[in-house]
Order: C-alpha cells, then sequence, then structure tokens
C-alpha cells in the first residue's frame, strides 16, 4: 500500500510538471500550490476546458474527450468496497488447447483484468475478482463439490492456483472464491461414506459415533416432504434441494462445522480474500431466521480467522427479505433487486413505463441504507446486473439505441455505492440467454473460435450469434462497449465517493429522465448525474451547494464525463448540459 501510495504521489509530481510544461492554466487561485494539494481530498487541478494539454495533431473531437476530466489520479483504497469481476474459469482462457479454460489462462489474462500498475489504462481496473467454484466436481459448472480441499484438475493444479493468487496480489487483486456450503455433490466422500454406512446399517439405528458424515446430511428413515430421494438398497431417504446428485447438508451438525472451518481455513491460507455465499436461502429452505443463524455463525468464524475478509451472500429473493440476511453482520447480500432484465436498472434505462424510469433508480438506491442499515451499520451494497444465472444484457434491448443502453445500465450499476460486481464478458457485451450454458459462453477475445486461449464452452451450449464483436474487433474503437467500460471503472476508481459515499437522491431537480444523486464520503461530497434518456438533457444546478460551495462557481467542475458517444457534457455557471445516456461526476 505504501508503494503504491508512492508511486501515485510520483506520478502527481510528473503530471504537475507536464501540466506546467504543456503551459496549462490553473483556473482557480487555490489550485496554484504544489502538488501536495493534489493529493489532499478537497482539492483538485482543473484544466481548462481549451485544449492545450492535447497535441496539435489530434483533431478537435478528440481533444473535446479529454479535456472534460477523467484525467483525475487513481485512488484505490484497500478496504472491502471493491470493483468485482465474476469469472468462470471454465469458458475464460484456455492455455493447453483443450477447449477448457484453466488457471494458466486465467493467469495470462490478469493484465487486461488489472496490470497492477496505476500509471497505464490498458486494463480494465477491477480490484476483485469472484470465482465460480474452482474445487472436484462432476460437472462443467461446478456447484457439486466432490473434495473441499483441491483444484479441479480441469482448471489445473494447485501449484497453477498458488501462481495465480500470487500474480493477484502483486496487483492489488482481492480473490474471493464460491464457497458452496448448501450441498455437497453424491460423489463426495462424505456422502458416499454416509450411504455405505446407512446401507451396511440393516435394521439398525445410526449412530454418529459410528459415521459421523451420516450427521453432515439430512437423512429420514422414510420418505418426507424434504427427504425425497432414496439411498439405494435401504429405507433411508435424503433432501436435495437442486438434483438428487446434490445432497443437501445439515449445517446445525457441530462436526460439519468442524470441517468448514478447517475449509475456511485451509483457503484463507491460500490466501483467498473471502467467499461468495451460494444458496444461503436454501440453508433452510423457506426459514430466514435459521439461514441468518447460520450466516453469523459462519461470518464470525471467518471474521475470527481473517478480520479484512469479504463475505458477500446469495438469497435470490425480493429486496426487504435479503435485507434481513444482513442481520447476520455478513458485509454483503447481492442486491438482486437492480439485477436482471425486469430489474431496477434494466427497467429505468427501458424507460417505457412511467413507474420504471429515473426517479425509480433515484429512489431505490437511496432507500437503501434504511433498508440494509438497520440490520447492520457496516453493510457494503453488493450491486450487480448480471450473473452466471441470468441472461445476458446485450440482449435486454432492440432498436437503434441497443448499444447506448446497454453501455448505460452498467454505468448505473457501476456507479453504485458499495462492492459493485461484473460478469465477464459484459465488458464486451457478450449475449447469452436461455438456457444455463448459454449464459456462460466463451470469453470473446477473438471472434476466431480457433484462436489462442478461446474455450469451447459448455458442452450443451447453443451456438450463439454474438452482437457486439470480439475485444480483438473493440480495442481499437474508442466507442465501443469495452472502452465504455473502462472509462467507468476508471472514473469509480478516481473518485473513491462513487463507492463508499453515503447517498441523497435529490428528487427536486431530477425527473423521468435525469437522476441526480449526492454522494458524501469523508465529509467530501459529489453529485452524480446520470441522463437516462435518448435526448441531450439539461439540469439547473445552481442552487446546489458541494463541500459549501455552490455549484455555479468555477471552483465546481466535470470530473468525470462518462459518455456513449463522443459528445460531452458541460457546466456553466450550474447548467449541466449532458448529452443522451450520459453520465457526469461534479465536484
Ligand atoms: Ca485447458
Ligand atoms: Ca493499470
Ligand atoms: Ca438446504
Amino acid at each position: 500500500m505504501k508503494a503504491m501510495k508512492t508511486k501515485i504521489v510520483g506520478l502527481l509530481l510528473i503530471l504537475t510538471m507536464l501540466l506546467v510544461a504543456c503551459g496549462s492554466k490553473q483556473t482557480t487561485a487555490e489550485n496554484q500550490g504544489t502538488s501536495d494539494n493534489l493529493v489532499s481530498s478537497d482539492s483538485k487541478t482543473q484544466t481548462d476546458t481549451t485544449t492545450e494539454t492535447v497535441s496539435p495533431a489530434e483533431n478537435q473531437e478528440v481533444s473535446a474527450l479529454v479535456s472534460v476530466g477523467n484525467n483525475l489520479p487513481l485512488q484505490i483504497i484497500d478496504d472491502n468496497y471493491r470493483t468485482y469481476y465474476e469469472v468462470f474459469v471454465y469458458s475464460y482462457c484456455d492455455s493447453d488447447g483443450n477447449g477448457i479454460g484453466d488457471f494458466n489462462g486465467l493467469t495470462s489474462k490478469l493484465d487486461y483484468i488489472n496490470d497492477g500498475d496505476d500509471t497505464t489504462d490498458t486494463d480494465l481496473g477491477f480490484n476483485g475478482i469472484w470465482l465460480m467454484p474452482i474445487m472436484t466436481s462432476t460437472t462443467y459448472h461446478k456447484y457439486d463439490v466432490v473434495d473441499y480441499y483441491s483444484i479441479d484438475p480441469e482448471y489445473g493444479t494447485m501449484d497453477d492456483f498458488k501462481t495465480f493468487m500470487a500474480e493477484c496480489n502483486k496487483r492489488g487483486i482481492k480473490v474471493i472464491i464460491d464457497m458452496v456450503l448448501n450441498h455437497t455433490s453424491s460423489k463426495n466422500q462424505w456422502f458416499v461414506s454416509a450411504c455405505d454406512y446407512l446401507k451396511g446399517l440393516g435394521d439398525g439405528e445410526p449412530d454418529e459415533k459410528d459415521c459421523p458424515y451420516f450427521g453432515y446430511y439430512n437423512f429420514s428413515k422414510g420418505k418426507t416432504s424434504t427427504c425425497t430421494y432414496n439411498v439405494p438398497g435401504t429405507e433411508w431417504y435424503y433432501e436435495a434441494k437442486f438434483w438428487s446428485e446434490m445432497p443437501d447438508l445439515n449445517l446445525a451438525n457441530e462436526n460439519l462445522r468442524t470441517e468448514i472451518t478447517n475449509i475456511t481455513k485451509y483457503w484463507l491460507d491460500l490466501g483467498v480474500g473471502g467467499f461468495r455465499l451460494d444458496a444461503a436461502k436454501e440453508y433452510y429452505s423457506g426459514n430466514d431466521t435459521a439461514n441468518v443463524d447460520i450466516l453469523t455463525w459462519y461470518n464470525s468464524m471467518v471474521k475470527t480467522l481473517d478480520p479484512k475478509a469479504y463475505i458477500v451472500a446469495e438469497v435470490w429473493s425480493d429486496v426487504d427479505t435479503y435485507a434481513k440476511y444482513y442481520g447476520s453482520q455478513i458485509d454483503s447480500v447481492f442486491d438482486f433487486e437492480f439485477a436482471d432484465s425486469d430489474g431496477i436498472i434494466a427497467t429505468a434505462v427501458k424507460g417505457k413505463s412511467k413507474t420504471t424510469n429515473a426517479i425509480t433508480y433515484g429512489t431505490s438506491v437511496a432507500a437503501l441504507s434504511d433498508k440494509f442499515g438497520g440490520f447492520n451499520k457496516n453493510y457494503i451494497d453488493a450491486p450487480f446486473y448480471t450473473n452466471h444465472d441470468m441472461a445476458r444484457s446485450a440482449g435486454f434491448y432492440s432498436g437503434d439505441e441497443r448499444v447506448n443502453q446497454t453501455k448505460i445500465a452498467e454505468a448505473l450499476n457501476l456507479f453504485m455505492s458499495g462492492s459493485a460486481f461484473v460478469y465477464y464478458g459484459d465488458e464486451l457485451g457478450m449475449k447469452g440467454a436461455g438456457k444455463d450454458e448459454n449464459k456462460r459462453a466463451p470469453m470473446q477475445w477473438s471472434t476466431d473460435a480457433t484462436a489462442t486461449g478461446m474455450c469451447k464452452g459448455p458442452l450443451n451450449m447453443d451456438t450463439i450469434k454474438m452482437l457486439n464483436g470480439s475485444l480483438e474487433t473493440q480495442q481499437s474503437d474508442p466507442l465501443s462497449i469495452y472502452n465504455y467500460f473502462k472509462t467507468a471503472i476508471k472514473i469509480r476508481n478516481q473518485n473513491s465517493e462513487i463507492a463508499r459515499g453515503e447517498v441523497t437522491y435529490l428528487k427536486d431537480i431530477s425527473n423521468e429522465s435525469v437522476c441526480v444523486l449526492k454522494k458524501t464520503y469523508n465529509s467530501k461530497e459529489v453529485l452524480l448525474v446520470f441522463n437516462i434518456a435518448a435526448q441531450e438533457n439539461s439540469v439547473d444546478l445552481s442552487q446546489i451547494t458541494l463541500n459549501g460551495v455552490s455549484v455555479s462557481d468555477k471552483a465546481i467542475a466535470i470530473e468525470g464525463d462518462l459518455e456513449v458517444g463522443e459528445e460531452t457534457a458541460s457546466l456553466t455557471a450550474g447548467q449541466l448540459t449532458v448529452p443522451k445516456y450520459g453520465v457526469t461526476v461534479i465536484w
């Protein structure tokens, strides 16, 4: 961390010298200081809106693009407010030509995710990775764990994983792994042993002293409403909520809890920074209170082992239900209300209904602190837009504004407070809907399926016609979805208030097309303005004060400008004009 700070200060010094050398004007007296005031949180360098810093060879459009902002130094803070990239290793990058993604492939792409160098912006800038299950399993998706102390051989060796972890650490990327605790694979030795024990029991009564694994699962003598699958050759039945080959665990069992503690410690010792808890709603299906109790135990156990570990749970439900899960004091619960094609983000962007628009987004975002904070004052929201269980977002929209809508929807996700999650491939506007396999298609490094690193994808995947091109085609296009993403994450990384700010929704100046939010962090205020419409919009911000200064004052400027096209936003005497689907950060 110290080295990184030194690097940032060094970079600022160089930047300052360059600005001076280029003759760029500093527009306010308060900014005419040394590089010291550049790193203090409430000061900034403002380059003039003319184009002195741009080489004469560049045309006016490009000049306009760079002059409005997005030039602030990154403010990367080593805490649990991060920008996470959800990776399905199977479909990400194949290193050995068998068509299945693996750790060596993923490691080779880390410079794409985050190169660890804050002076470059050739990387996406994620500082967290969520790995979908990586332990030995019988399926391609690996949500049925056979051995919790291993890496699935399809993904490589434990040494490959250790190399991956070391490279992530170098880059400041926190890695969290999927921890599947609701069920195991039927091929897990625990379940196999328990079934063998029951088969040899005859008419006798089971005793955990003879076979502790019997207590790990939910068995009953005779079929019940929950225990519906038969252990062959016995009168015993077991619970398997999702699939006969995924028997549910009995998380109240003390021996199992000791085992889970050992498993958790094993992965923390390997350098993992936390866990994504799969299917927490089904620990005790239909009993949220019991589930919160399980999470309370798990969270306190994990935080005892590593106070900085991060835990996010999947509770696929309505917001009032998953809010209650914060009562366990886990850091995060995925914010499903905003996700998917019928969530707050997508419906606001579609804007077809009077009830789903910029106002819905603003009021919903502002309501979160009351909803979650009452259960856990240290809650960290976990917004996401799509994941491996949902259709890809590129298919949510149609018509002329399809690409622009795909873009701004991601900004509505990435500019939320908390740890924001992005599903791999969404940065390329990948497509995929219908059966699960289609939602987990090969990362589109290239349109050539035989190119280096390309994966073959899940066996039963349909042929998917991508809409927005591969990384190869998008990299060089400044208006591609990929480059939009990079800028969005950069702005999030430049303004630490975006992820950490307390939200105030400014309803008096917001409307069905424009949402204005004020975010406050460390006593500093910034404004976020979203124009969720296919037309340019203007808003009068002159009556607003930020950090005690009127927005109409020259000291307040657009410090982040995220645009779908070449037009940029402008702020004059408190009057803000934002191009269609534009987003600005003002302070
Ligand atoms: Ca492979
Ligand atoms: Ca970089
Ligand atoms: Ca269960």
